[in-house]
Formats: C-alpha cells, sequence, structure tokens
C-alpha cells in the first residue's frame, strides 16, 4: 500500500496544482467577462435615461424624475437609479434603495466637476453592487445633474461558485479515474507477475513440483524470473544427489552421528525437511537486565537439549511459542528466523500467544494439571475450565501455524510434550496425509491417576490421531495402552502394541531419549581455566564436590536432596570441612504458586543447614540460584566427584547422561533416584530412593569411599551405554520406525 501511494501520490499532485491553475485563470477570465458585461449594462441603461432625466432636471419636474426611477422597481438584477440635479442633491430615487442617498458618496463630486462618466464596485447594506454615474450636459456642455444606475452583483458571485464547484467535482473525478487506471495499470505489470512468482515459489518450497509451470514473462522482469528458476532448479537437483548419497551412506556406519543421522532424514525424507513442534523454544532472545541490549540464551529444558542436536544435524523447522521480550525483534515478516544465531542450521518459526493464552495454556492446564497428574509426587492437579478452553484455542493456534508451514507432500511432523494433546488430531483433520508423531517427555500414569481428568477423552481422542506416540521407558507404554484400554472406545493390539479407534492405528514405542556429542570431547582450554576459577572462587583445592543441577521443579527433589546432604554430616561428622555440594539451580515457572513457594522452602532450608555447619571459611552448600548456559555447566560437571540426581519422578532425567557423557578422565561418581527413566538404562549408577533420607545419607558415604576402580568401572559401562543410545540413535530409531510402519 506504502509504495502504490507513493508511486500515485506525485501524480495526483501535479494534477490537483494544474488543475487548480487551470481553474484560477478560468474563474478570472469569466469574472472579467462578466464585469464587462454588467459595466456594458449598466452603461446602456443610463444613456437611455438620461433624456428623460435631463428633461426632468431642466423643468424641475419631480414627478416625471419619481415616474421615472420607478419604472426601475422591477427590474431583475437592477437594484434601482437616482437622478441628482447639478449640486448633487437628489431629484428621485427607486424606492428600494431610498437609503442609498443617506450614504456619502464623495465620487458625485468628481463626476460634476469632471463631467466623466465613472463606474465601480460599491458596498451597500453589507453588500456589493455596482454603480454607474452618468453626467447630464445641457447643449453648450454645461452639467445640469447626473444619473446614477446600481446594480446588484450577487449573481456574478453565485455563477462564480458555481464554476468553482464544477471545476473540483470535474478534478474530483480525474483523481478517481486517474488512481484506479494507475492501479490497474500497476497490478496488471507488477501485482500480478510477482503474485505468479511467489506462487511459484510458495509450490517449489512445499515440494509441490507438479505445480511448478515454467514461468512465462519478458522483459527485466522475465531475466529475474530466468534467474529465480535457475537457481531453484539447481537446489532441486542438489538435494535429490543428497538424498541418494544418504542411503548409501547410512549401512556403513556403526555408531549414530550427527552426520549419519542427517544422511537418514534425507533417506527417508526426501526433499521434505520435517517439522518440530514444542512449547518451549530453543533460542530465547532475552533483554539483558544490566546492559539493557538483547541477546540470546537457551532455555534449562531438557526437550530443548534433546531436540537441538537433531535439528543441527538435518535442519528443518521447528515451532515453538516465542515467549521472550525481545523475541519479535529478530524475526523476519514470517516470524521465522535462522538459528543458532551464529551458524544457521535450522529455522525457528515463533507463535505469539497473549498473555491470558499463557496463563491458561501453559501455566494453567499444561503445568497445574498434565504435570502433576502425570508425576507421582503427591501434588494435587488442577483443572479450570477456563484454562482447557485456552489449552484448545492454543494447540489450534499451533495447527494453523505449522500447516501454513507443511509441504505438498508427505510432511513428518514431531510433536513435543503434554502441552499439545490435541494437535495431531487439528492438524491430520486437514492434512490427512501428514505423519505425525508425539513424544511424550515426562511419566504416563496408571488408568486409575488419569482419570482424574476431566477432559480425558478429548485429550485421548486428540493423541490418538497420531501415527506413533513415544514414551522414554516400556512401563509408561504400558500405562498408555492400559489407560487407552480403561477410558475410551478403542481396541489394543497388545502383540503389535497399538491402538486402532475409528480405523486409525497408533503405534505406542518406547525411546529413551539421550544426549549429543559430551562423549569423546576432551575439556578444553578454557575449561581448564574455569574449572581452576571455580575451585579457587568457592575454595574446593581440597574437597570432595557434589553438584546437583536442576530446573527448580517439585519433580526434581532437591528438598529431598538438601535434608539427605544434612542426614549424611550429621551421621558421619569426619566429612565436614571435606564435603562440599554445589547445587545449580535455574528457576522456572515461576508464576504458579507451588513453584513460587518452592524456591522459598529451598531458600529456607539451605540457610537453615549452612547456618547449622557453618564453621570458619566452609559451608556445605553452594546455592547458585540461577539459569547457566550449558558451557558454564560444563565446568561443573567435570569437577564434581559425584552428581546427584534425586528425582521423585522424572521421565528420563538428562542431567544424570550429561553428568557421565562428560566424565572423560572416568574419575566421578552417579547417584541416580530409582523413579528416573534414567535409571533404567544406567544401573551402573549408585541408585536411591529420594523419599528414604536415612538410606540417601548413606549412599552418599558409600559412593565417596567407593574404591577409585570400581567408580571407573561404573562410569565407563555407563558411557558405553550413552554412546551408543546418543540422541542420534534416538531420533533415527523413531524415524525408521515410523517409516517402517507406514510401509506396512
Ligand atoms: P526437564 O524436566 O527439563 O525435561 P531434564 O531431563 O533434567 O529435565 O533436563 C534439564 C536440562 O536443563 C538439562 O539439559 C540441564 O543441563 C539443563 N539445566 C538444568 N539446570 C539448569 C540451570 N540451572 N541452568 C541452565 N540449564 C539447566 C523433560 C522431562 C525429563 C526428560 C526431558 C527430556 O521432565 O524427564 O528427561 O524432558 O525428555
Amino acid at each position: 500500500m506504502k509504495r502504490i501511494l507513493l508511486f500515485i501520490l506525485p501524480i495526483l499532485i501535479i494534477i490537483a496544482v494544474a488543475f487548480t491553475l487551470f481553474g484560477i485563470l478560468q474563474v478570472r477570465s469569466e469574472e472579467e467577462k462578466l464585469m464587462d458585461d454588467l459595466k456594458r449594462k449598466a452603461r446602456t441603461v443610463a444613456e437611455s435615461v438620461e433624456l428623460s432625466a435631463k428633461y426632468a432636471i431642466v423643468n424641475n419636474d419631480q414627478r416625471a424624475a419619481k415616474r421615472l426611477v420607478e419604472s426601475f422597481q422591477r427590474r431583475e438584477r437592477m437594484q434601482g437609479c437616482v437622478i441628482y440635479d447639478k449640486d448633487g442633491k437628489i431629484l428621485a430615487i427607486t424606492e428600494r434603495i431610498s437609503s442609498w442617498g443617506q450614504k456619502d458618496n464623495p465620487y458625485l463630486k468628481d463626476v460634476l466637476s469632471s463631467k466623466n462618466a465613472r463606474g465601480a464596485i460599491e458596498k451597500f447594506g453589507g453588500y456589493s453592487v455596482y454603480s454607474y454615474t452618468l453626467p447630464v450636459l445641457d447643449d453648450e456642455n454645461n452639467i445640469l445633474g447626473s444619473v446614477e444606475v446600481i446594480y446588484d452583483t450577487s449573481y456574478l458571485f453565485t455563477t462564480l461558485a458555481d464554476l468553482w464547484k464544477r471545476i473540483s467535482i470535474t478534478l474530483i473525478a480525474l483523481v478517481v479515474l486517474i488512481t484506479i487506471i494507475t492501479l490497474l495499470i500497476q497490478r496488471q505489470i507488477f501485482v500480478l507477475p510477482v503474485r505468479r512468482l511467489t506462487q511459484w515459489f510458495t509450490h517449489f518450497q512445499k515440494g509441490d513440483t507438479e505445480k511448478l509451470r515454467p514461468f512465462k514473462e519478458k522483459g527485466e522482469f522475465g531475466k529475474l524470473v530466468s534467474e529465480v528458476e535457475q537457481v531453484a532448479l539447481g537446489l532441486r537437483v542438489a538435494r535429490k544427489v543428497v538424498t541418494d548419497e544418504a542411503h548409501a551412506r547410512i549401512e556403513k556406519q556403526e555408531l549414530w552421528t550427527e552426520s549419519k543421522l542427517r544422511d537418514l532424514i534425507h533417506a527417508k525424507l526426501g526433499e521434505n525437511s520435517f517439522f518440530v513442534v514444542s512449547n518451549r523454544e530453543p533460542y530465547m532472545h532475552v533483554m539483558d537486565e544490566v546492559t539493557g541490549a538483547p541477546r540470546c540464551v537457551r532455555p534449562a529444558s531438557g526437550v530443548v537439549t534433546a531436540i537441538d542436536p537433531i535439528l543441527r544435524a538435518c535442519g528443518g523447522t521447528w515451532i515453538a511459542h516465542g515467549s521472550a521480550d525481545a523475541d519479535r525483534k529478530f524475526v523476519n515478516s514470517k516470524d521465522k528466523l535462522g538459528v543458532p544465531p551464529q551458524d544457521n542450521r535450522y529455522i525457528l518459526k515463533r507463535v505469539w500467544l497473549t498473555k491470558e493464552e499463557e496463563d491458561g495454556y501453559y501455566y494453567g492446564f499444561s503445568n497445574e494439571g498434565l504435570w502433576p497428574l502425570c508425576h507421582i509426587t503427591h501434588t494435587r492437579p488442577i483443572f479450570r475450565e477456563t484454562d482447557w478452553q485456552m489449552y484448545k484455542k492454543v494447540n489450534q493456534k499451533f495447527a494453523d501455524s505449522i500447516l501454513e508451514e507443511l509441504p505438498a507432500n508427505n510432511p513428518f511432523v514431531f510433536i513435543q510434550d503434554y502441552h499439545f494433546t490435541l494437535l495431531a488430531k487439528m492438524i491430520k483433520e486437514k492434512r490427512p496425509d501428514a505423519t505425525v508423531a508425539l513424544f511424550w517427555h515426562i511419566p504416563w500414569p496408571n488408568p486409575e491417576v488419569f482419570a482424574i481428568c476431566p477432559y480425558q477423552q478429548e485429550i485421548l481422542d486428540g493423541m490418538l490421531a497420531c501415527d506413533m506416540i513415544g514414551f522414554h521407558v516400556q512401563f509408561h507404554c504400558n500405562n498408555f495402552l492400559d489407560t487407552a484400554n480403561r477410558l475410551i472406545e478403542c481396541r489394543v493390539d497388545t502383540e503389535k502394541f497399538s491402538v486402532v479407534r475409528a480405523n486409525k492405528e497408533t503405534f505406542i514405542r518406547a525411546f529413551p531419549i539421550s544426549v549429543d556429542g559430551y562423549i569423546g570431547a576432551q575439556p578444553a582450554k578454557e575449561e581448564l581455566e574455569q574449572i581452576k576459577r571455580i575451585r579457587q572462587e568457592f575454595q574446593l583445592q581440597d574437597k570432595l564436590v557434589a553438584v546437583g543441577v536442576d530446573r527448580i521443579d517439585y519433580t526434581k527433589g532437591i528438598l529431598e536432596r538438601i535434608l539427605a546432604i544434612d542426614r549424611f554430616l550429621e551421621k558421619y561428622p569426619e566429612y565436614r570441612h571435606k564435603f562440599v555440594f554445589i547445587q545449580l539451580a535455574a528457576p522456572s515457572r515461576t508464576h504458579i504458586k507451588r513453584y513460587h513457594e518452592l524456591i522459598a522452602e529451598i531458600d529456607e532450608l539451605v540457610e537453615k543447614k549452612n547456618w547449622k555447619y557453618w564453621e570458619g571459611d566452609w559451608k556445605p552448600i553452594i546455592y547458585l540460584k540461577r539459569y547457566f548456559s550449558p558451557e558454564e555447566i560444563r565446568p561443573y560437571y567435570l569437577l564434581a566427584d559425584l552428581c546427584v540426581v534425586s528425582s521423585l519422578h522424572d521421565g528420563m532425567n538428562l542431567v544424570a547422561k550429561e553428568y557421565v557423557a562428560s566424565k572423560n578422565d572416568l574419575n566421578g561418581a552417579l547417584m541416580l533416584s530409582c523413579f528416573t527413566g534414567a535409571a533404567r538404562e544406567l544401573t551402573d549408577a549408585i541408585q536411591i530412593n529420594p523419599y528414604s533420607i536415612e538410606e540417601f545419607a548413606d549412599a552418599i558415604k558409600f559412593t565417596l569411599e567407593m574404591p577409585a576402580e570400581e567408580k571407573r568401572k561404573r562410569m565407563e559401562n555407563m558411557r558405553k551405554i550413552i554412546a551408543e543410545n546418543n540422541i542420534y540413535r534416538w531420533a533415527a530409531s523413531i524415524i525408521t520406525e515410523l517409516a517402517a510402519l507406514k510401509k506396512s
């Protein structure tokens, strides 16, 4: 619109100025013509009465003079006539202008003395009139008196105003006409070709090759189109080559790596990149409170930790809620940006939510309802109807945003977590050809617990639109099958591990999630310096160091961990001054009351326990309550003799895997809650029940005193498991399984 205005406005301004000038000239010439006409008429009338007036003056015939002036009473446009004697005294005056005589008319003396006629515009009773005064002379050219005729001039202004009106109407009509013609022309020569090119590009982007008709355009635009076609063709050929090569390479490699996953995705999905949807975005732009400048951070989230390496490896589009305060500053007109910021590997599309939507869908239904429902931590779930309505609305908003992006053929949508239970159904309604998988990152409860949820039917119905649903462990798969069997009309196939509902089959599979390439990476020089700095800052030189790394969440068992450390130091005082526990804790979901309370409870407990043991420059707990980047966390893993993961319930727990993966020197031990998914794989960890504080405290001692050789052995075993079952294998298994199931 702005462009069109820029184009049309100068033309319209030129036309308006030209037309106005023309109008002014036209009106002036008309005005002159009318004035000439008026003067001529006035002169003729004055001359026609001159003789009769002469007679009346010479004979001093008042009655004749009166008759003469009254004969003008009925004349249109003429106001009247006045007959003066030679001293300028009125002999007779038309009735309707009788007040004319009371007015001072200085020009009369001039006419009588100069004996020359005079015509001019005069003011009379607030109006303009035209007065023409003619001297009356005898035969010897002596002055006898004068005759004055007075004309109404208002018709003159009415005529000119009419003329202006006509000119203005013509000008407006011309402007409208020119605007319409210009718009039509520019649509024909500019908008339509650009629109055709845009549509062509959209088909190309979506892989809709059947609709890619050759583009016939001439001139400069034609040249541009031809260049674009060449680039697109090159890209298509390159993609095809990558796909073919990928097929060949997958077979050769054993360990799953970034490049092997990339090959697999190209081989299985071909040209179409794949789509990931999650609530939390992998890169957030936040305003730095200190500098006031925006900076990019990766949120403390297991989902982000796991999925980001996959997208980095194989490209694609990640659609997520743009929740940070500077997010809008970094997206293009389609709300997208390339990430990671310095090394664009894939596209992040941000979906915007209002505060009400975020409150209802995210804080309310997802995190006060489904999160506690699925974790057995004895925090009561809260289900509010208003939250549920927002949850549905936001799922639809995400569905619309995804549908806009899907390519023409066989798209693959990979949904993350409990925030989007309805999304698969919404996508399938519009795109039944899309392959949709959902990965559930948290535990799935048994049917009795899930039956608490008032919206159980809609949730299960929405989820069962997926082609596949993944959980971390088989136990959660079993719980889900039981839940579907008991709560919704469907057929559960225990052979195939699938649920059939309304002729749609959904496969339920366990895929234990993992971490990426920490394995094998030696500590960098900067990391060694960082470790040295941390040791100095917290005086850790001769200490045994345990570390905990968590989002502050009641499921993570942070309070239980502190109580266990307290009991450990109480029971085994020889470890005082020798043992330090560092807790890195990122506040999360702070708008929810329970989380708010938990932050205060942890603060208080840490303070209380530190006060209890504090002696000299030693205190047992170093509590660092803030977000840490992955690069900041790694030195803590590297320096820690022990990592404590004490979740009360956890789908998997990636901190446990990150710690093991970073321990290249095999020097460290992992304490792991038996209520985590990770405990099923990492059986060489020292398993604990975080509810049993006594047992937990003893386990700390046991771990610290474990012979170095045994620690190394256990660490080696765990590292082997993580190296083989890394995040690339996880993604590859899901994609391979889906591709196989779709074919069968
Ligand atoms: P989360 O509950 O977020 O994930 P988790 O698997 O422990 O839990 O991952 C947390 C991630 O956040 C880790 O990568 C960790 O490094 C990072 N992190 C922790 N504390 C941090 C801090 N203070 N600053 C910055 N980063 C921090 C959900 C489920 C889990 C499941 C994952 C993946 O609850 O059970 O393992 O998804 O599926």
